[in-house]
């Protein structure tokens, strides 16, 4: 039975029916009877498979078919009147020929099915913040995702009244075909249709569909942002707290930074961190004057390889209870499950991701294929399971934010950790990000390629008129935070990270936010302020960076070190990516920085030298 009386959404859900022609259409009320009931029928399909009730209670694995195990890029489009809207960044399709190229994949194709409707909000319902979505899916496992990452049921239909407005979301999976797979996004519309996949960021439409597409569209629109970003607080020993937001490329450790657990001699101070978001930002102008953030999801859809007790014991704990498993393997001596980088010792029974059982003895770390788990495996995991969700995590206001950081994959040329000279010369950065890849979507790892803000994949509208957007909030905000760049990732000749990062990076975000007080020192370079070795605290620090050697200052100094040559090469770089990429529409104020850039590196040509007074 219908949960609403707005006619809006009881239009929408009657077209979808139309089209996808289900033999049942069920609407989700959120309510726990009406959740376990769908996880017991899955597991009665298949589509589950529950999990070792003592060890992992109400926790399911679930496998996707082979061709169907990432984000994909080539299959996703922003589908604008008028083509340039989309921009560069974005494959573009005509609206009209979208939606019947749409409409005849979409026909029918949830006849036998059930098509269940999902009233869900971004944000906490009645926060200024929040914005309701309707998603139609014939698929159980993104219900019991949604019911997860997203705040679902009666109360948002009631948030939206007779009248209110939504974005709508059509999901089918068809036949999993991937040479019909579609994921497009409507902005001019409010409308995200999405056909023939079942991962997990193609097909949860709150999250990167909504919440970054569309959002980041409507935020340009409204004055407001929607960032591919974490967002964590920083309780000091006095129980002062600062809210910091991230931007990194997917599958680079937002989740780790998130949750970090700083080292020893910082909690027995009284240190702690607190994760308010792990993937996305929404960011809104503050009546005093700062930026203030929410995290508009609920849970976490995270990386499972290399999460363990030691990378993050925090994202681990968070996958103990009420947790989805997609793609790892399961371990059938226990019925739990197991990833690369979970355990040293490898299980010895074991069905690998694919449902095939998998043979230990084969396992060789370098060669994907004999990976058990995907990749790309994830825990969907609820954020009040997280044991240090910040008190914030509801809060209808947001968080004040104090910084703001950028960071990429990075082998060479950036450091660990530098400033911006003012908001413009950070948006410039930000700009200017390119990354490695991962396994996050699909396509080649490990290429280095352009990511503004992270946000490569997830602008709905054309790259120029973000930056442009980025530029007008500086200028809107009288107390805007500082801008940051981090890279836990650069390589020493031999290829062994010089950083240990995880943990050790509180160190970093000290520094940074001792920069945000005027507590710290920096030295002035050709790109922005960077720290002293000696500003960065390395107190009981040991890590090895390849057997036999040790981390020591020598290496701090080295990973902070400015190659003018480099990064003359890396001007020229982004130089070629605006005029080639992006175009006419880059903002004056970014090609000025650009130019700076330039005549800084030239003036120097090796690295710098003026020292600023932390109170200038
Ligand atoms: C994600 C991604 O799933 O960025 O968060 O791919
Ligand atoms: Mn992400």
């Amino acid at each position: 039975m219908a949960l609403t009386k707005n006619s809006k959404v009881l239009e929408f859900v009657e077209e979808s029916a139309q089209l996808g022609q289900p033999d049942k259409i069920v609407w989700i009320d959120g309510s726990a009877k009406q959740i376990a009931a769908l996880k017991e029928e899955a597991v009665k399909s298949g589509e589950l498979i529950k999990l070792n009730e003592q060890l992992l209670p109400d926790c399911y694995l679930h496998r996707t078919k082979v061709n169907d195990v990432a984000r994909v890029e080539d299959r996703t489009f922003i589908c604008t009147k008028n083509r340039d809207d989309a921009g560069p960044n974005n494959y573009w399709m005509d609206p009209r020929q979208a939606y019947e190229l749409a409409n005849e994949i979409a026909r029918g194709s949830m006849k036998g099915r059930t098509m269940y409707v999902i009233p869900y909000s971004m944000g906490v319902v009645g926060s200024s913040f929040a914005k309701i979505g309707i998603e139609v899916t014939d698929s159980i496992y993104v219900v019991l995702n949604m019911n997860i990452m997203t705040r679902v049921g009666k109360q948002c239909l009631d948030a939206l009244g007779k009248d209110g407005d939504f974005i709508k979301g059509f999901h089918a999976k068809c036949n999993v075909d991937a040479d019909k797979r579609y994921i497009m996004h409507f902005p001019e519309d409010n409308t995200i249709i999405s056909v023939n996949s079942a991962y997990g960021g193609n097909v949860l439409l709150g999250k990167k569909c909504f919440a970054l597409r569309i959002a980041s569209y409507l935020g340009k629109n409204e004055g407001w942002m929607a960032e591919h970003m974490l967002i964590l607080g920083v309780t000091y020993p006095d129980g002062e707290k600062k809210y910091v937001a991230a931007a990194f490329p997917s599958a680079c450790g937002k989740t780790n930074l998130a949750m970090l657990i700083p080292p020893k001699h910082y909690l027995e101070k009284g240190y702690k961190i607190e994760t308010v978001g792990d993937d996305i930002a929404w960011i809104r102008r503050g009546e005093d004057g700062r930026l203030w953030a929410v995290n508009p999801e609920n849970g976490f859809f995270g990386v499972a390889p290399g999460t363990n007790e030691h990378s993050n014991y925090n994202a681990l704990k968070s996958t103990k209870r009420g947790t989805i498993f997609t793609n790892v393997a399961l371990n059938t001596d226990n019925m739990t499950v197991w990833w690369e980088g979970l355990s040293k010792e490898l299980p010895e029974h074991c069905i690998d991701w694919t449902g095939k059982p998998w043979d230990p003895a084969k396992f060789d770390k370098k060669d994907k294929s004999t990976c058990a788990a995907h990749p790309n495996s994830r825990f969907t995991a609820p954020a009040t399971n997280c044991p240090c969700v910040s008190p914030e995590f509801d809060s209808k206001r947001g968080v004040p934010l104090s910084a703001i950081i950028f960071g990429g994959r990075r082998a060479s040329t950036t450091p660990l950790v530098y400033e911006a000279r003012d908001w413009n010369h950070g948006v410039f950065i930000g700009s200017a990000m390119s990354s490695e890849t991962t396994a996050a979507a699909t396509g080649a790892t490990g290429v280095l390629r352009h990511d503004p803000m992270a946000m490569k994949p997830f602008t709905g509208y054309h790259m120029g008129d973000y930056f442009a957007h980025w530029i007008e909030m500086g200028e809107k905000v009288t107390n805007p935070p500082k801008i940051f760049n981090v890279n836990w990732f650069r390589c020493d000749k031999d290829g062994n990270f010089m950083w240990p990062g995880f943990g050790d990076n509180m160190r970093v975000l000290e520094w940074i936010l001792k920069r945000c007080e005027n507590k710290a020192d920096a030295v002035e370079t050709p790109i922005g302020f960077v720290p002293r070795a000696e500003d960065i605290d390395l107190t009981d620090l040991d890590y090895e960076i390849k057997k036999g050697k040790k981390f020591a200052i020598d290496d701090l100094k080295e990973i902070l070190e400015i190659d003018a040559d480099k990064w003359l090469k890396e001007a020229d770089e982004i130089e070629g990516y605006y005029k080639n990429s992006i175009k006419d529409r880059i903002p004056q104020e970014l090609w000025d920085c650009l130019e700076t850039l330039k005549n800084n590196c030239s003036a120097v040509k090796k690295p710098a030298k003026k020292s600023t007074d932390k109170n200038d």
